[in-house]
């Protein structure tokens, strides 16, 4: 696919959020990805496709090449590192927060906290700065649960109304990063694509609304 610039997405928000700032880069996908079953989506131009993956493999595809540019949440993109990959643009889409919650009768002591997160490195990252002992426990999603069923006394998730961890009798407790999804391009790519990259880069980056 060398010839071919290839854009990495999640579906979901991250992908109805991007769907105008493509539109204003001249691109539009094909099929729809909630009711196509493609991994891989036709644009109106032949050069220009879409890889539709987990919002947490982006970085990766980008990272590898596999995919030349993508939009990644920036707590998706604070957990992954950043290597191999440039962040061009800050879309302002699907803005939240990465905090940290308990219990809402969670009290701070003494002794070292289990935090349940699937933002491992976030995680340590974040309590070593303040000076916290932790142990991290891995999970992969629902980690609301972790505090309820007594696995973390706290957790590590991104928020945006809250209503999620209201629902579930939690409280956000830390302010760790606000969050919003970030073009990123592949290192090498910016080099061997420059001038179809840039232009495609400076079409969204100018439909990015500011509030
Ligand atoms: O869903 P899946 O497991 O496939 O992957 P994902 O959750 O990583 O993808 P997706 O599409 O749900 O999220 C993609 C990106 O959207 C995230 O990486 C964030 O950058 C961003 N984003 C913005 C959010 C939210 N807002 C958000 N509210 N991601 C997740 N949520 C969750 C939140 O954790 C809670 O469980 O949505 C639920 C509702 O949130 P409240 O606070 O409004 O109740
Ligand atoms: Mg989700």
């Amino acid at each position: 696919m060398n010839n071919v610039i290839t854009i990495a997405l999640s579906k979901g928000r991250i992908f109805k959020e991007t769907l105008p700032l493509l539109e204003a880069a001249g691109i539009t996908p094909k099929d729809d990805p909630e009711t196509s079953r493609k991994l891989i989506l036709d644009t109106n131009h032949d050069d220009v496709k879409l890889v539709i993956i987990r919002a947490t493999d982006v970085p990766t595809y980008v990272q590898y090449g596999a995919a030349d540019l993508g939009v990644a949440g920036k707590d998706v993109l604070m957990e992954h590192g950043g290597e191999g990959l440039y962040e061009l643009v800050d879309l302002n889409i699907a803005r939240c927060k990465l905090m940290t919650a308990g219990l809402n009768d969670y009290q701070p002591g003494e002794g070292r906290l289990r935090v349940a997160t699937k933002f491992v490195n976030v995680a340590r990252q974040y309590f070593a700065e303040q000076g916290k002992q932790v142990e991290v426990i891995k999970l992969y999603g629902s980690m609301e649960l972790g505090p309820i069923v007594g696995l973390s006394d706290l957790i590590v998730d991104v928020v945006d109304t809250g209503n999620t961890l209201k629902a579930n009798g939690l409280k956000p407790i830390d302010h760790i990063a606000d969050v919003s999804s970030r073009l990123v391009v592949n290192r090498a790519s910016l080099k061997t694509k420059h001038d179809r990259i840039q232009t495609i880069v400076d079409q969204m980056s100018k439909a990015v609304k500011h509030d």
